[in-house]
């Protein structure tokens, strides 16, 4: 925290030493069989996006292959990915998403 030494009376400083966590983006990739409601779902279960964003992303991905869910630390990141590649699974749907560091 710096301040005085009482040994030395002696006054140093110290520098916040705090770092930031790198961020990472959850991915999802489009596929052909994922119904188009099942990923809106999807969006505002695990990523809290309104209707309107939901259906956005969606669109998004389906047209574009690969789009941006969410930015995350490392381990909510990977929460998420689980989460949706779960339900996708219970569900019988392709559905994939990864990570991506920032
Ligand atoms: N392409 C899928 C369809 O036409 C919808 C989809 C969108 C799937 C985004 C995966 C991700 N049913």
């Amino acid at each position: 925290q710096g301040g005085d030494n009482p040994q030395t009376g002696v006054v140093v400083k110290a520098r916040p030493r705090t770092k930031k966590p790198s961020m990472y983006k959850v991915l999802m990739l489009n596929d052909d069989y994922t119904p188009m409601e099942f990923v809106v779902h999807v969006l505002e279960r695990f990523f809290q996006k309104s209707r309107e964003e939901a259906t956005r992303i969606m669109l998004h991905v389906h047209r574009r292959g690969v789009g941006v869910c969410g930015v995350y630390t490392y381990e909510v990141a990977e929460t998420k990915v689980t989460q949706v590649m779960d339900l996708a699974r219970q569900n019988q749907h392709p559905l994939q998403c990864t990570i991506e560091k920032e």
